[in-house]
């Protein structure tokens, strides 16, 4: 029994293996209670009340900024903004930058594994400024091979967005070494964290990301709070994405002047709350920290790959080597169909993911139109990956295919 799972309340007194943890995962008690701590105590509109309440609130939103800064290796908090999540902060990049700096001829390159959070801004962009796009092939097994991104980055390159770790096959790509070939060549990198910043240590200039976007319900924290880092000589120069209140210096009739950053990327009344949990959600994984979580993860993987490799009925995607996963375990059972999969194992109260897990192009580029995904985290334990592969075993007898 991990003793992780006790501090996470949904999982009291409960049978559920919870295999879906990247799509979100779930929340310990000590994220909670900030988050009521902060409701109870001071909650109110940040930013701009003069009384204790809202300058408490404002605070803890700024602590919050800084616990982001500082986890993710960001020089100086307003280097972080706010955001509902990954995809809102891939968004405000390609409106607020993208729209701004690319041209017709320029060249936007992506992986063919990107979550389509990271496919469509740069679709919408590529739309209306004539800009292209070129895909980065990887090997069957997630490997993004050095040829591709030598070869694909290019002179026209004004954009490389990569996902540090994908959603579906766990591979963790070199950011470092594609961002050093897109620098030399003028180009700016983005980099979506929604899977890497759960699962490892994260420093944005050692990776040279100018942008870095996360989730924060992916990583123990709420729904509903996200961050995009953005090199401060980015922010500067880029217009606002949405524009309302809180973000500006002056307003006229006619026109306006804009707050400095990242207050002017934050329009409206932030989430406060959401980003206190966050904060908290920062310090339990920083307690337990990234080695542990590293090694728990291999080994549970290693165990259930270990499982899977004894079952011929299973095709497993992605690398060999369990380390290589991170806790991402995609599959599918000969015949089934994924969702028949993940419903059957349902009945079972496991809850695992089943689809094209937003990455169509991945998708078609393995040959297949849907997977079933197992996904695991630190809390996870020996005895559910038990449990859950000998009801693998179970799933082509349960939905009629013998056993
Ligand atoms: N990028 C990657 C690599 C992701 O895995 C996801 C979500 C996103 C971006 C979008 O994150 P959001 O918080 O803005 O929604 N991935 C998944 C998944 O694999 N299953 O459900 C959501």
């Amino acid at each position: 029994m991990s003793s992780y799972r006790e501090d996470f309340p949904i999982f009291k007194g409960s049978d559920v293996i919870y295999f879906d943890n990247a799509a979100t995962s779930q929340r310990p008690r000590q994220v909670i209670e900030a988050m009521r701590s902060f409701n109870d105590s001071c909650n109110a509109n940040p930013l701009r009340g003069l009384y204790d309440w809202s300058v408490r609130t404002t605070d803890a939103y700024e602590a919050a900024r800084h616990a982001v800064a500082h986890f993710i290796g960001a020089e100086r908090d307003c280097e972080i903004v706010f955001t509902r999540n990954t995809t809102e902060s891939i968004n405000l990049v390609a409106y607020s930058w993208g729209l701004a700096n690319l041209h017709a001829g320029d060249e936007i390159v992506l992986t063919v594994s990107e979550h389509h959070s990271n496919i469509l801004p740069w679709q919408m962009c590529a739309r209306r400024t004539g800009a292209r796009l070129v895909y980065m092939e990887c090997e069957k097994d997630g490997t993004l091979p050095a040829s591709e991104y030598e070869s694909k980055i290019t002179d026209r390159t004004k954009l490389v967005a990569v996902a540090e770790v994908s959603n579906v096959l766990g591979a963790v790509n070199p950011i470092r070494e594609i961002a050093d070939v897109a620098h030399r060549k003028g180009a700016v990198v983005l980099v979506d964290g929604a899977q890497s910043t759960p699962h490892m240590p994260v420093d944005v200039k050692a990776l040279g990301a100018d942008f870095y976007a996360l989730s924060g319900h992916k990583m123990l924290g709420p729904m509903g709070i996200g961050a995009l880092y953005g090199r401060i000589a980015l922010l500067e120069e880029m217009q606002p994405f949405l524009t309302g209140g809180e973000m500006i210096e002056t307003v006229t009739r006619e026109s306006a002047t804009f707050a400095p950053v990242p207050e002017k990327f934050e329009a409206g009344t932030v989430n406060a709350m959401g980003a206190v949990g966050l904060s908290a959600a920062i310090d339990y994984l920083n307690g337990v920290g990234f080695d542990t979580i590293m090694r728990k993860e291999r080994d549970l993987t290693g165990l259930l790959l270990d499982r899977m490799r004894k079952m011929p009925e299973v095709t497993v995607y992605g690398s060999e080597d369990p380390a290589k996963h991170c806790g991402i375990v995609t599959f599918n059972i000969e015949g089934c169909h994924p969702h028949d999969v993940a419903s059957v194992l349902d009945s079972e109260h496991i809850c695992i993911r089943a689809g094209h897990h937003c990455a169509q192009p991945l998708m078609k580029y393995l040959g297949v139109s849907s997977t079933a995904r197992a996904s695991l985290y630190f809390y996870n334990t020996e005895e559910e990956v038990e449990r859950f592969a000998d009801a693998l075993t179970k799933v082509r007898g349960w939905l009629g295919y013998g056993a």
